[in-house]
């Protein structure tokens, strides 16, 4: 891009430290497991990482309860591995992206152990969102809001006389108290974290649950979806989702990122619809980047993608930024297994043994053709940790091993997230797999990862992993990220774009339909999802021509 700005094009991957390296042997990855294994990042061709939190935690939430904003949890290591991580992922041309969880703390957390000794009404209890209880004597809830992961969004406290008292919201677990955003000294405590992470060299953050943190005055009730992506086009925004006044905080933050040297640059999550209003939070004054969720839950059809596409990049085209675009993360189904159940299917929250299974072939050959799109597409993309592998949903796994609060808040109603969390493998040989010496990783590997590890894949051409770095190397060389995107009609169960960049254009097609797609004799592969690829493009395969 002519001013610079690599968050524009960038390809980022996404490491779960518990999960991708162990180098003290204790089952959980950590900080300097992390660092030995950055080579391996920057063979497979991305700009940055992002790091899911590694401070002081409970772990009710794998980290995302964060007790202590400023350090490092003793299970990942130290501060000066942060430190040293940083340092060396500079060295390789690797920016870092640390994660910053600004809508709740954990209970654990001084302010909140505060609040609970101080009294209703109090400075303390002003930090979080605390209200007394409807019913004649308080006992029931203020409102009727349910939690993201199970069960009423309040937990009443005892208050330090001993008699039962007010009621706070957490819109996740009940150890992860919500704090109050209209409070200044909130405001001010995170613009100092951003600035202690900032001076340690981080490149960015993404912002986890950046559209809650800003409830509707009143806290009016809710019985619609949690999901705004589940909303139907006439229902009114959910109070605790997307209010306008969460961007005025973005705007704060954008000035203290603008504040220091390096292009730093925030990603949003948040799942908002529709695209105009996601877009919202990627003008020119507040993140560089959002995740297009929509494009990561459309199923697989031809036009239920292309509108995600188009309706995003307009969207974002519309206010000068970039489209952000990814296919999996550490709380949605893994993408090799969640193509392979029936299309057009809701979602389940994690695939346990008793619900419907995916079709593991299919599953992995539709992911391979989806990435193989989406790497094509002008913007930035975000990579999770074992896609590169086509590594499959753990979808076996006993409820007892299970760690989510969402399979514990739903009494296992829904199995949760632990599936796409499993530890990495990295030799088929080795002990966990290579993941790390202990030989009890904190959630147990399924037997197909040996198959599936990275020493496996090496140097396989038909591998997922040689797919990958393919289409991270001819991206680069074309500059793709920075292109101009064009749509190709080439029939109804057919999807086609041109990326023009620069002199070069690249015609990315997949195909949906049953029948094979004849491609052109004079153009040029340059990379196809399935290997063999002679003249025609087979079913749920995709391409790249020049
Ligand atoms: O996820 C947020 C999350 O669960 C929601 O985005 C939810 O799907 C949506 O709000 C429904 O509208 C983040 C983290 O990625 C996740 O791991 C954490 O558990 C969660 O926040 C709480 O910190």
């Amino acid at each position: 891009h002519p001013g610079g700005e690599w968050w524009r094009s960038a390809v980022i991957y996404q490491i779960y430290p518990r999960s991708w390296a162990d180098a003290d042997g204790n089952g959980i990855g950590d900080l300097p497991g992390i660092t030995a294994r950055l080579p391996y990042l920057k063979a497979l061709g991305v700009d940055a990482v992002w790091l899911s939190p590694f401070y002081p935690s409970p772990q009710a939430d794998a980290g995302y309860d964060v007790s202590d904003y400023r350090g490092v949890e003793p299970l990942f290591g130290r501060l000066d591995d942060a430190d040293t991580l940083i340092a060396r992922s500079h060295e390789l041309g690797l920016r870092v992206l640390v994660d910053l969880v600004p809508n709740h703390t954990s209970d654990e957390h001084a302010w909140f152990q505060a609040a609970l000794r101080a009294a209703p009404g109090s400075a303390e209890r002003e930090r979080y969102i605390f209200r007394d209880g409807s019913g004649a004597h308080g006992e029931l809830p203020p409102n009727n809001w349910e939690s993201v992961f199970g069960g009423a969004a309040w937990t009443r406290v005892t208050e330090p006389d001993g008699t039962p008292g007010q009621w706070y919201l957490h819109l996740f677990d009940s150890k992860q108290p919500d704090l109050n955003w209209q409070n200044p000294q909130v405001r001010s405590e995170f613009e100092d974290i951003l600035r202690f992470w900032l001076d340690r060299g981080v490149d960015g953050f993404r912002v986890d649950v950046a559209h809650g943190l800003i409830k509707a005055d009143g806290l009016p009730d809710w019985s619609g979806p949690l999901n705004m992506l589940e909303l139907s086009g006439d229902q009114t925004r959910p109070p605790m989702w997307d209010q306008d006044g969460v961007h005025e905080v973005y705007r704060d933050w954008h000035r203290v990122l603008a504040s220091y040297p390096g292009e730093r640059a925030m990603v949003a999550e948040a799942w908002v619809q529709p695209a105009d209003r996601a877009a919202l939070y990627v003008r020119d004054d507040e993140f560089q980047q959002a995740f297009n969720f929509e494009f990561l839950q459309a199923p697989w059809r031809a036009r239920d993608l292309a509108d995600a596409i188009d309706r995003s990049y307009l969207a974002n085209d519309a206010v000068d930024a970039p489209t952000t675009w990814v296919l999996s993360n550490h709380d949605v189904v893994r993408h090799a297994s969640r193509l392979g159940l029936p299309v057009g299917e809701p979602r389940p929250n994690g695939i346990g043994v008793d619900d419907p299974q995916p079709d593991a072939a299919l599953g992995l050959r539709r992911a391979r053709a989806a990435t193989t799109l989406m790497l094509a597409l002008p913007g930035g993309a975000y990579l999770y940790q074992g896609e590169e592998l086509g590594l499959p949903e753990a979808t076996a796994l006993p409820d007892e091993v299970r760690q989510d609060p969402t399979f514990h808040r739903t009494a296992g109603r829904e199995k949760g997230r632990d599936g796409c969390r499993i530890p990495m493998p990295w030799e088929k040989d080795a002990t966990s797999y290579g993941f790390g010496e202990g030989d009890q990783p904190w959630l147990p590997q399924p037997e197909a990862y040996g198959d599936l590890a990275v020493d496996q894949q090496e140097g396989d051409p038909a591998s997922t992993l040689e797919l990958y770095r393919r289409l991270l190397r001819v991206r680069r060389d074309l500059d793709l990220g920075e292109g101009a995107l064009a749509t190709v009609d080439l029939g109804d169960d057919v999807l086609a774009y041109d990326v023009t960049s620069g002199s070069q254009t690249v015609r990315v097609i997949v195909n949906f339909g049953a029948q094979p797609v004849q491609l052109p004799a004079d153009r040029e592969v340059l990379v196809a999802s399935e290997p063999d690829i002679a003249g025609q493009l087979p079913t749920d395969t995709a391409v790249w021509l020049q």
